[in-house]
C-alpha cells in the first residue's frame, strides 16, 4: 500500500494535570483509513485476549495481537503475551507516526472491537516492561472504523476527561498519564461498525532492568 500521509500539528494537551495526551487530529483521510481497516482486519493474527483477574482466567471479547521488532514476551493482567514480527503495512504506518510525533516505538499491541458491545474496561498501561526510567510510559493509539467514546479518570481527584476517537485519529499518551490516570473504551449497543487500535509503544525486554522487582513468568 502506498498512501500519501498528512502532516498534522499535535495540539495543546487534553488531559488539565498530571499527564500528557496530545492530539494529532487526523493522520489519515476517509479513504485510506478504510483501505487500512480492511487490511488489518483480514491480515492481523486476531486472537480472543486473556487476562487472569482476581484468580480467575478470563477470555475477553476483543480480539487482541501484538506486533514487534522481535518475538518479544509481554506481561500485562496477569498473563504473558508473545508479539509476532511486524507486519509490513503495519511496520510502516509506525514509521509514519514515529516522523510526526518524533518517538521511537519497537511494538504495537492491536485491538479489534467488532462492535459497540465489545471495549475496553478502566485500566492503566503502567507495566514496569513500558516504564522509562523516569515513568514516561509513550504510546501512539491510532483509531481506524467506528468512532468510540475513549475517557480519562484521574486515580486520585475526581476528574474525568472525554473524547471522541474518529477513524484515521492519533493521539499519545505521555508523561506521567499512565502513574496517575485510567482510560477506558465505553460500550455502546448503537455502534454496529467495527473499529481496529493500534497503540505504538516502546517495549524494554528486561524491565528488571529499570525496576527493582523481577516479574514472575507464567508457563
Ligand atoms: O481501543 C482503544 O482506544 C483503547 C485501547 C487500550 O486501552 C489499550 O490498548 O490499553
Amino acid at each position: 500500500m502506498n498512501l500519501d500521509l498528512f502532516e498534522p500539528e499535535a495540539q495543546d494537551n487534553l488531559l488539565p494535570y498530571d499527564g500528557v495526551v496530545k492530539d494529532f487530529g487526523l493522520i489519515l483521510d476517509h479513504e485510506q483509513s478504510q483501505k487500512y481497516l480492511n487490511y488489518f482486519l483480514q491480515h492481523l493474527a486476531w486472537q480472543h485476549d486473556e487476562v487472569y483477574l482476581h484468580g480467575r482466567y478470563y477470555k475477553t471479547e476483543r480480539k487482541v495481537v501484538w506486533y514487534g521488532d522481535d518475538d518479544y514476551q509481554y506481561h500485562y493482567s496477569g498473563m504473558a503475551k508473545q508479539a509476532h514480527i511486524w507486519n509490513p503495512a503495519l511496520y510502516r504506518l509506525k514509521q509514519h507516526i514515529e516522523q510526526l510525533t518524533g518517538q521511537t516505538y519497537n511494538s504495537c499491541l492491536a485491538n479489534l472491537y467488532e462492535n459497540g458491545s465489545q471495549g475496553v474496561g478502566w485500566h492503566s498501561d503502567d507495566e514496569p516492561s513500558l516504564e522509562a526510567p523516569n515513568h514516561n510510559v509513550v504510546i501512539a493509539s491510532l483509531s481506524l472504523g467506528a468512532t468510540r467514546k475513549f475517557s480519562f479518570k484521574h486515580k486520585w481527584k475526581a476528574k474525568k476527561v472525554d473524547l471522541l476517537l474518529h477513524s484515521g485519529q492519533l493521539i499519545v499518551m505521555q508523561g506521567q498519564t499512565q502513574r496517575y490516570w485510567k482510560h477506558t473504551l465505553a460500550k455502546s449497543t448503537r455502534i454496529l461498525a467495527p473499529r481496529v487500535n493500534l497503540t505504538f509503544r516502546y517495549f524494554y525486554p528486561d524491565p528488571r532492568q529499570y525496576c527493582g522487582q523481577p516479574i514472575p513468568l507464567k508457563s
